[in-house]
């Protein structure tokens, strides 16, 4: 647990402002002669029991943002690489142990997924099988019908709420490579279409979408990209959330889409009680096609951390698509 304490009233506590307080009415220095101590209290008595590592003290304010970066590095806070080409795990290789549950949905039949299957099973009915060919290894294929995937902190098959993925009055980043041919939720945390959620969407348009909705007359805000999807081909998407600023979409790297002012919501707390999912939300809206390499950061990307993230850092070494 890494904490990180800002104007000696905001805690966070793993890159996530967690509590705050008003320490306006004192005033004067904070000179004295005491020495610097790890570990044990000004009295003497109260001595930490436990590991500290990396203390670090800086002579000014850290944004939520240089918080968030330090605590992991600028690395996703979870990331669903769909790797795995069988089960129904869906591995976070961010670090954090967010696993996903993969759901195939009922034996609809008719041609679409009824199984998680393998990526070498030969049946089309998979979910692993028909999402075999990746962006990046393998991806998971979406029916349109009843496929998902959700976080599942207990693995009892049971979607859940995490809350390191909340939000809350964080800057945020959610990307994903996707492959179709008609509308759907690509990764969401909507807790029904009510308040605090957000969610990444291929809209009707068949443009790469962002949405989030808070409280107020003026607090739901969606953008797109003008560039549209509908051509079945491998398309990264992705939007950023910059609560004092604007949201951006970003198609295959670049900027693309008008930004959208979000400063009405941007002390909004964002603190709901739903899971992530890939491919739907709460409510529906059913991918159908492929999504690959999922993730959500909790600051926002610069411009130029999103082309990197497009071309993946530039130091994989591999085809364009697919297996090594
Ligand atoms: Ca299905
Ligand atoms: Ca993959
Ligand atoms: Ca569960
Ligand atoms: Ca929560």
């Amino acid at each position: 647990m890494r904490i990180a304490l800002v104007r000696s009233t905001t805690f966070f506590i793993d890159g996530v402002q967690k509590e705050s307080g008003s320490i306006s009415t004192r005033t004067g220095t904070l000179a004295n002669a005491d020495g610097f101590e790890i570990g044990r209290s000004r009295d003497q008595v109260s001595y930490a029991n436990g590991l500290i590592d990396e203390v670090k003290i800086y002579n000014y304010l850290r944004t939520p943002a240089q918080i968030a970066w330090e605590y992991n590095q600028g690395g996703p806070i979870a990331w669903w690489k769909l790797d795995e080409c069988s089960g129904t795990v869906a591995n976070d290789s961010s670090g954090n142990l967010y696993k996903g549950f993969i759901y195939p949905g009922d034996t609809a039949g008719g041609g679409l997924n009824n199984y998680v299957g393998s990526c070498d099973s030969g049946n089309t009915e998979d979910m692993w099988y028909n999402g075999r060919n990746g962006k990046y290894n393998a991806s998971l294929d979406f029916d349109g019908n009843n496929d998902y995937v959700c976080t599942d902190t207990n693995s009892d098959t049971t979607c859940d709420d995490v809350d390191a993925l909340d939000m809350r009055t964080n800057d945020w980043t959610v990307a994903a490579w996707v492959k179709t041919t008609s509308t759907g939720q690509v990764v969401s945390k909507d807790n029904n279409g009510t308040t605090y959620m957000w969610y990444l969407n291929i809209n009707s348009s068949g443009q790469c979408s962002v949405r989030i909705i808070g409280t107020g007359s003026d607090s739901r805000i969606a953008t797109s990209t003008s560039t549209t999807f509908f051509d079945g081909n491998w398309h990264h998407c992705a939007a950023t959330i910059t609560r004092s600023g604007s949201m951006q979409t970003y198609v295959d790297g670049r900027v693309d889409g008008t930004p959208v002012s979000i400063s009405d919501i941007s002390t909004q707390d964002f603190n709901d009680s739903v899971a992530v999912y890939l491919g739907r939300r709460v409510a529906g809206g059913y991918f159908n096609g492929q999504i690959d390499d999922a993730r959500i950061y909790n600051y926002a990307l610069t411009a130029q951390q999103m082309k990197s993230v497009f071309n993946e850092g530039a130091v994989r070494f591999g085809p364009n698509e697919g297996s090594p």
